[in-house]
């Protein structure tokens, strides 16, 4: 037990393994599948779009968070104001969007690393980390009224490599005048510096005038949706067949690379496990035309994707055998 205790604090920090929210939880992710739930996804209970959703409300200072919580309550029960640096302490609200218990993380305003210089900044920017961590979903608040750079972008990224569902709110719409023009932009410097969120949902929003809100919470109901997906084995198996046909992988060491068959693994984000000949030889720019791919073609926008690779015929059969 205490290798075990070693073993687990090494993988994910001495913070996580012992830090704890204001309930003890967070958010239930990778959540590994049965042999008999990834080959018939169809048999499972479906999503659930009543069930009660965790959203944190992340992004630089002043973009707006505060602002838009307020709005959706219909009640000024959040600080806000013009300064930056307004909220110093994640808050968490519960709120109900068509039916649907919401519970809404509010944040401090995240900074760049280097200009994080104050402890106190420091703690709040940890403190926003631990709000992305408690929820499935986040919302990512872009402030349209100033041009966004890479922060904002590194925002999106962190909380992707956190393994949450991700929408990005463009807020201050109400400030924009060439809105087709900036829209664009954002989209297409999104998909270029952010490849792994292709497609994520981005809506225009204004906090202040109360303007494209519920479009905002669908997007995030619908993420949420595609961060639960589950995709039979047999579509997968299809899939693959066809992909590979399509651009073989390559040869390594004079002999090419087979896929012989995938399955969904995990999902709450989707993970993926293909039993190859040479899984440490899969090159890197394989991987990304195969997640890509599964992207596009099973709708997959704002969400993580992950694939392992392994050697054996059937990935089920090594943990099976683990279990004897
Ligand atoms: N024009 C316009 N101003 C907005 C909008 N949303 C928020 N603001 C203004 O932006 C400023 C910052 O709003 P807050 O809601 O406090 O921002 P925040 O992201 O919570 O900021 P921190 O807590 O400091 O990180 C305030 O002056 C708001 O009135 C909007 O949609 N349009
Ligand atoms: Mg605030």
């Amino acid at each position: 037990m205490t290798d075990l205790r070693d073993a687990i604090i090494e993988a994910i920090g001495a913070e996580r393994a012992f830090g704890k929210d204001e309930e003890g939880i967070e958010a239930e992710t990778d959540v590994m599948l049965t042999r008999e739930e990834a080959e018939n996804p169809e048999e499972v209970a479906p999503y659930d779009d009543s069930k009660p959703l965790r959203v944190a409300i992340v992004g630089r200072p002043n973009a707006g968070k505060s602002t838009l919580i307020n709005r959706y309550l219909g009640e000024e029960r959040l600080l806000t104001g013009p300064e930056a640096g307004i909220t110093r302490d994640s808050i968490s609200v519960e709120w109900e969007w068509r039916g649907r218990p919401i519970k809404l993380f509010d944040t401090a305003g995240m900074r760049r690393k280097a200009r994080v210089v104050e402890k106190l900044e420091k703690l709040s920017v940890s403190d926003a980390l631990r709000a992305i961590r408690f929820a499935e979903c986040v919302v990512i608040v872009f402030d349209a009224a100033i041009p966004f750079e890479k922060q904002d972008l590194q925002i999106v990224d962190l909380v992707i490599r956190e393994g949450r569902a991700a929408v990005i709110a463009f807020n201050k719409w109400d400030m924009i005048e060439d809105r087709q023009e900036v829209l664009a932009e954002l989209r297409e410097k999104t998909d270029r510096l952010l490849p792994q969120a292709r497609g994520i949902r981005a809506v225009p929003i204004s906090g202040e005038r109360g303007t494209g809100l519920d479009k905002l919470m669908q997007a995030v109901a619908d993420t949420d949706k595609v961060w639960n997906s589950r995709i039979s084995t047999a579509r997968l198996n299809r899939w693959l067949d066809a992909q590979t046909v399509s651009h073989p992988p390559p040869a390594v060491s004079g002999r090419r690379l087979r896929m012989k068959y995938m399955t969904q693994v995990k999902t709450r984000p989707p993970g993926f496990m293909i039993s190859c000949t040479r899984p440490d030889a899969v090159p890197e720019s394989y991987i990304r035309y195969l997640t890509n791919g599964l992207r596009n073609d099973f709708e997959m926008p704002g969400v993580p994707i992950r694939i392992h690779f392994r050697a054996g015929d059937n990935p089920f059969e090594h943990k099976r055998k683990k279990k004897r």
